[in-house]
């Protein structure tokens, strides 16, 4: 059987100049992560500290351990990287073993007998990229660090939320693996399912050392196996299961999985094993011409879904660091804020089997992107032929992931290309459109003909329309954020809304520890240094201003009121899309997790906290959404239904004053029918008439507000309520309109943690904040961190 000895003892990491002392390694792990334990840098994630160690990107580095593959029972023994960041030479004893050159693949080289000092050099990935640029010539891009040269994680040199840490380093698990006879080089499982009946082909390549040797192989799956043999180095086995148990999305049904299991064998002796989960279900993505233009529409098990998603990037700039369980913690949260859809980002990583197995379990539908972001990258050799290697390796790993439903070619790129000048320039150079309508659909369609792929996002199809058009496939919608008001999302009703999203700072507590000894301000140096987008503060200042008054001199009011407007912005655009299912199928925030401490457009900071945009993504997509929308010179309330039960019941509509008086009451009739929107008119003598009024729909404990007019204009009263300590949080009862209540519960101990976020309640109201984590504080220490929106002065 073959035998597997992880290689994680002994490592050292040095300069390759023979400089410093060597300094015990981390494998997996990376070079500033050893640095960081070593006492050698300071902790780039805090204060500016990430200027201080830029230093270490430039470098060279070597890792070092002792290998003995030793004399043994086996023919033959391989040393297996699983990721090596990302230019590297491995060397035995001095003697070349092979080069890398791409973070996104794996490396086995045959040390049969072979022992001595392995050494793997990494070069600066700066280097490399500069020379392959230097070779290559320029390519446009939207940041101005080399990334689109080399296969490594882009954002490693900084994005409009990172930090530029450019990596090295063994960053995904190396052992030696000894076998004789032959071994299973590779399984690609196609899962299918046809009336019931799932279908799983194992497609299988096999390497010998014995070339002559009669092969078998045994699956099986669900209680049932079957065996075929191997002729040459490839072989087929099928499986049949009857009866199977779909695997569905969360809310749509269960996640039932399968154990597969395959054995190679020489007559008796098995000699590999391969054991993977998976599950069975169908997708296609619809994307048929229609009345309204190209639609972009997931169907799984024949079932058309509105899919509820958030962006995730890469949850630690360094990766290496990301364990089982915070990957299993992070994704337990995106399904704990009603998402059912993640789209892995072009500017990361293709992630780890951790992350996809949690997604299985959690039924979060996966949507993957090849690793290309916002660049022209050139197609010429080497690149090539490792984005093509890399594909073939990924597509392969992933595909026994039920979650995973769909390929994408890349982030953006398309779009840059036709909008952002690059055509020009490019001047006939490659881009990548070779990649992302050549290679990868094709490396896709011969592998894994049972997912779909797409292009890219934004991507509208074809050339024939602009590839942001929101008419024509998905969109990013993000001229609202750059330059206008979030009300403007009400303007379109695009059929897929890939990125979207509004900035907010972390927590307190994030920014009190990554802030050591600032008084932080909204212009303080941690702070900018903590903000890498483009006129990030410009930004959320002016979209503040448009509905609150901005506070001065005030950091906590500034604060609260950014985090407020980074919600009331995503409720905006969700609430509207979501209304117009099924014209638009889908919206995907913008984002949902930080990689550090940073004021940027996530729902949960660098450190894990949520933020009240997390707790708004738990109202907005929760299966029953009400929402108030314009409709000519009136309002509708429209009633979004997305479980498979009908909704049916009576809507409760008052028109109060902002003094919490009462002006007028209906209570027409809600029908919305499983997985359905319905639009309820809301009859003249409701209508909130000036800035002093109001509209708040009810419907079986689901409500939306309606208020005309910006915060800055609303005679709001003088807050007032009480607060009163429960079992486990805090009860507030409302004498006024409180609008927008939170409490900010790290403020009074960085490891509480509030169950809600903004709450609204009219007078006389009460709500419940249920508190993880902190010692009971006495009642007015409570209010001390309880924020909501008060009268402009
Ligand atoms: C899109 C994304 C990211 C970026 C985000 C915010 O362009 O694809 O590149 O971080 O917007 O600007």
């Amino acid at each position: 059987m073959r035998q597997v000895t992880p290689l994680t003892e002994g490592w050292i990491l040095r300069h390759p100049d023979g400089t410093g002392d060597a300094l015990p390694a981390s494998v997996p792990g990376c070079v500033h992560t050893d640095l960081l334990a070593a006492g050698l840098i300071p902790d780039p994630f805090l204060g500016r500290n990430e200027t201080e160690v830029a230093w270490v990107g430039r470098r060279e580095w070597t890792y070092e351990t002792e290998l003995t593959a030793g004399a043994g029972p086996h023919e033959q023994t391989d040393l297996v990287f699983d990721g090596l960041d990302t230019v590297a030479e491995i060397l035995l004893d001095g003697r070349p073993l092979g080069r890398t050159r791409n973070m996104h693949r794996s490396y086995r080289f045959d040390v049969t007998g072979l022992s001595g000092r392995l050494t793997v050099r990494f070069a600066s990935a700066y280097a490399e990229a500069e020379a392959v640029r230097g070779r290559l010539g320029e390519r446009p891009g939207a940041y101005a660090e080399p990334y689109q040269y080399l296969r490594k994680m882009a954002c490693s040199f900084g994005w409009d939320w990172g930090p530029t840490l450019v990596t090295a380093g063994i960053w995904r698990p190396v052992r030696l693996e000894r076998w004789s006879t032959a071994r299973i080089a590779r399984v690609r499982p196609l899962v299918t399912v046809e009336d019931g009946v799932g279908q799983i082909e194992l497609a299988v390549d096999v390497e010998r050392s014995r070339v002559e040797a009669p092969l078998t192989l045994e699956a099986s799956a669900g209680g049932v196996r079957a065996r075929a043999r191997i002729d040459g180095t490839a072989g087929t086995v099928r499986l049949r299961v009857p009866d199977v148990r779909l695997w569905w999305p969360r809310g749509y049904g269960e996640q039932p999985l399968y154990d597969v299991e395959l054995t190679l064998s020489h007559g008796d002796e098995a000699l590999d094993a391969w054991r993977r989960r998976t599950g069975f279900r169908t997708v296609e993505l619809d994307t048929s011409a229609d009345a309204h233009g190209t639609g972009f529409t997931l169907v799984v098990n024949g079932e058309r879904l509105f899919a509820r998603g958030v962006n995730w990037i890469p949850d630690d700039v360094f990766p290496s660091r990301i364990t089982r369980e915070r990957y299993r913690h992070r994704l337990e949260q995106a399904a704990g804020a009603g998402v059912d859809l993640v789209r892995v980002w072009g500017g990361g990583i293709y992630e780890d089997e951790d992350f996809y197995d949690a997604c299985d379990e959690l039924g979060l539908l996966v949507w993957q992107d090849f690793p290309f972001a916002c660049a022209a990258y050139p197609e010429e050799q080497p690149l090539r032929g490792e984005v093509e290697a890399e594909a073939r390796e990924n597509v392969v790993r992933l595909m026994p992931h039920p979650s995973l439903v769909l390929w994408n070619g890349n982030n953006e790129n398309l779009w840059g290309f036709r909008d952002w000048d690059w055509e020009q320039g490019l001047a006939g150079d490659s881009w990548g459109e070779g990649y992302y309508l050549g290679v990868l659909p094709r490396v896709v369609a011969e592998l894994d003909p049972t997912r779909p792929y797409t292009a890219g996002s934004p991507w509208s199809g074809s050339w024939r329309h602009h590839p942001n058009d929101p008419a024509h496939g998905t969109h990013h919608s993000w001229e609202v954020w750059n330059r206008a008001d979030y009300a403007d999302y009400r303007r379109d009703v695009p059929r897929f809304v890939a990125e979207f999203g509004w900035q907010a700072p972390p927590a307190h507590a994030t920014l009190r520890r990554a802030l050591p000894g600032e008084d932080p301000a909204p212009d303080s140096p941690g702070m900018l240094h903590h903000q890498k987008a483009e006129d990030g503060n410009g930004k959320l200042e002016r979209g503040l201003a448009r509905h609150f008054a901005v506070p001065e001199g005030d950091f906590d009011r500034w604060h609260y009121l950014t985090q407020v407007n980074q919600a009331r912005a995503v409720a905006a655009g969700v609430e509207h899309w979501r209304s117009h299912w099924p014209v638009c199928a889908g919206t995907v925030v913008w984002q949902l997790n930080d990689c550090w401490p940073v004021t940027s457009w996530a729902a949960i900071d660098g450190d894990g906290r949520e933020k009240p945009l997390y707790h708004e993504l738990r109202r907005l997509y929760a299966d029953r959404l009400l929402t108030v929308r314009a409709d000519g010179d009136g309002l509708v309330v429209a009633a979004v239904n997305q479980s498979a039960e009908d909704w049916r019941g009576t809507l409760r509509l008052r028109r109060m004053s902002v003094d919490g008086a009462p002006i007028a009451e209906a209570a027409p009739a809600l029908d919305a029918g499983g997985r359905t929107v319905a639009v309820v008119e809301v009859p003249v003598e409701l209508l909130p008439d000036g800035p002093g009024e109001f509209l708040v729909a009810d419907a079986d404990g689901v409500r939306a507000w309606h208020f005309p007019a910006p915060d800055r204009e609303i005679p709001y009263p003088r807050p007032e309520f009480e607060v009163a300590l429960a079992p486990d949080g805090i009860t507030v009862t409302a004498r006024t309109l409180v609008r927008d209540l939170l409490l900010q519960a790290d403020r009074l101990d960085p490891g509480a943690r509030a169950d809600r976020g903004l709450v609204t309640l009219l007078p006389g109201e009460e709500v419940t904040i249920g508190v993880r984590g902190w010692k009971t504080p006495d009642p007015d220490t409570a209010r001390s961190a309880l924020y909501c929106v008060e009268p402009t002065r």
